[in-house]
């Protein structure tokens, strides 16, 4: 049977902006209060998945959120039509509006972790929506994220859905973002990689000082026992807390794997040669570990270029790709580091890059804009086929958007109650484009 790794990217909301939501995340920081493009944001979303499928990748689509939450806004006692809360939120907590108008549901690495069936006692894919608790605008997620997962990846005989974890700080899990799969076939049970950021019960552990770790590793282990992992499967891992503190949020923002490869920065982790040699061991068979040195790329150039936030996928022909965003190209070391690359004579053989700039803005590079699920043929036959990328379905959506959404939008953009009307439009059209039936509360 064949297998594969699918990539299913999040589709840019008809809210997206710039609010300087993320403490700790340096690009939502510098760019707070920028006009964003929404409708160019989710066309360069589009181009990316469009040409992974051309790539001949598996590559699907994952519906964004209903915003502004307006059911957020009511819990906490904003009362009156849908104008009128919008209008006193926006008067007496524009904060909290602006928490309830992100279109970050986009960045789909961290709406949940997956466990591909090889992994797996019970041999279904398992997935765990994240609970984003360290961010208000990302906590609001994983009931719709959850509603979403299951209308895409809907056949309980193949998929495996979990609630997300207890919302509090000692179960903070930011999703895929800060786990990655190595195995030697897709189709082989691989080893879980869980990178944390701190632990919540054991103090002697380092922690970042200046910028809050997302990921404990308590939610780490929560999420290897719901999806059925041995612990020979499992290696958890601690992220660096000096990187944290200089920008790096998600363990994808300095490493970064496929199949044998991990490309990490020397920087990334604690522990880092015990750790590999679990991983060898676990593994049981080669493993490259392709490290990116501090005087090749310094953390402040990863961080402003993503290098790691790249995609390294296997194409059709065996070969591996990188797929980067141009900011990449434009980083002077980081350009010269991934031209070399390509003739070391790692598996890693070409490079490809898009132009994701209005979600770079916000710190989401091509990795954060997509969530992996390996899968066999009969797990792909049993997705929603038609949350699957092909010609028709990019036009579709491209349509879609040219429609539905606006080209900027600003700060004070978000109290406008015409936002509520444009936003659940294009939704409710979209959950018929991709047969999801009712994800939103507005629809039930
Ligand atoms: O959670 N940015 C997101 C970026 C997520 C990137 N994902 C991965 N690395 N996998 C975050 O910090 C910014 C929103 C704003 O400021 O408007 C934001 O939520």
């Amino acid at each position: 049977m064949k297998h594969f790794e699918a990539n299913f990217d999040g589709l840019v909301g008809p809210t997206h902006n710039y609010a300087g939501l993320s403490f700790g995340n340096v690009a939502s920081f510098n760019n707070a209060a920028m006009t964003s493009n929404p409708k160019a944001a989710a066309k360069q979303g589009l181009q990316k998945a469009k040409a992974l499928a051309d790539l001949g990748m598996v590559q699907g689509v994952l519906a964004p959120q209903e915003r502004p939450d307006l059911y957020t806004l009511r819990r906490i006692g904003f009362t009156g039509s849908d104008t009128e809360v919008l209008h006193k939120a926006s008067q007496q907590a524009p904060q909290l509006l602006n928490a309830c108008c992100s279109a970050s549901s986009m960045w789909t690495a961290n709406a949940a972790t997956v466990s591909p069936s090889a992994d797996t006692r019970d041999g279904r894919v398992h997935f765990t929506p994240a609970n984003l608790v360290d961010k208000l605008h990302r906590s609001i997620e994983p009931v719709t994220t959850g509603n979403i997962l299951k209308a895409t990846f809907n056949n309980e005989r193949h998929f495996h859905h979990h609630q997300h974890l207890p919302e509090h700080a000692s179960f903070g899990d930011e999703g895929a973002a800060n786990h990655t799969r190595l195995c030697n076939d897709y189709g082989h049970s691989g080893i879980e990689l869980f990178v944390y950021g701190q632990s919540a019960t054991n103090p002697q552990m380092p922690k970042p000082t200046k910028f809050p770790a997302r990921q404990t590793l308590e939610a780490s282990q929560a999420v290897a026992r719901l999806h059925q992992l041995d612990d020979e499967s499992c290696v958890f891992m601690q992220q660096n807390p000096d990187v944290i503190d200089q920008g790096v949020f998600h363990n994808d923002v300095i490493s970064v794997g496929n199949q044998n490869v991990l490309f990490y920065h020397e920087q990334a982790f604690l522990d880092t040669e015990a750790k590999f040699a679990e991983i060898r061991q676990k593994m049981n068979s080669e493993v490259h570990f392709i490290k990116v040195a501090t005087s090749q790329v310094s953390i402040d150039d990863a961080v402003r270029s993503y290098l790691f936030n790249t995609q390294v996928i296997t194409l059709p022909n065996g070969e591996m790709a990188i797929i980067a965003p141009t900011d990449c190209q434009e980083n002077p070391a980081v350009h010269q580091y991934l031209t070399e690359l390509v003739t070391l004579g790692t598996p890693i053989k070409q490079v490809k890059y898009f132009d994701v700039k209005q979600s770079m803005q916000n710190g989401g590079g091509p990795a954060c804009l997509r969530l992996r699920v390996a899968m066999n043929e009969q797990e792909v036959a049993a997705v929603n086929q038609h949350t699957l990328m092909n010609e028709q379905l990019f036009t579709r959506l491209n349509t879609w958007v040219d429609k539905h959404y606006r080209d900027q939008l600003s700060a004070a953009d978000l109290a406008d109650p015409q936002l509520i009307i444009e936003s659940r439009t294009a939704l409710d059209e979209l959950t018929q484009i991709l047969k999801l039936g009712s994800v939103y509360q507005f629809q039930k």
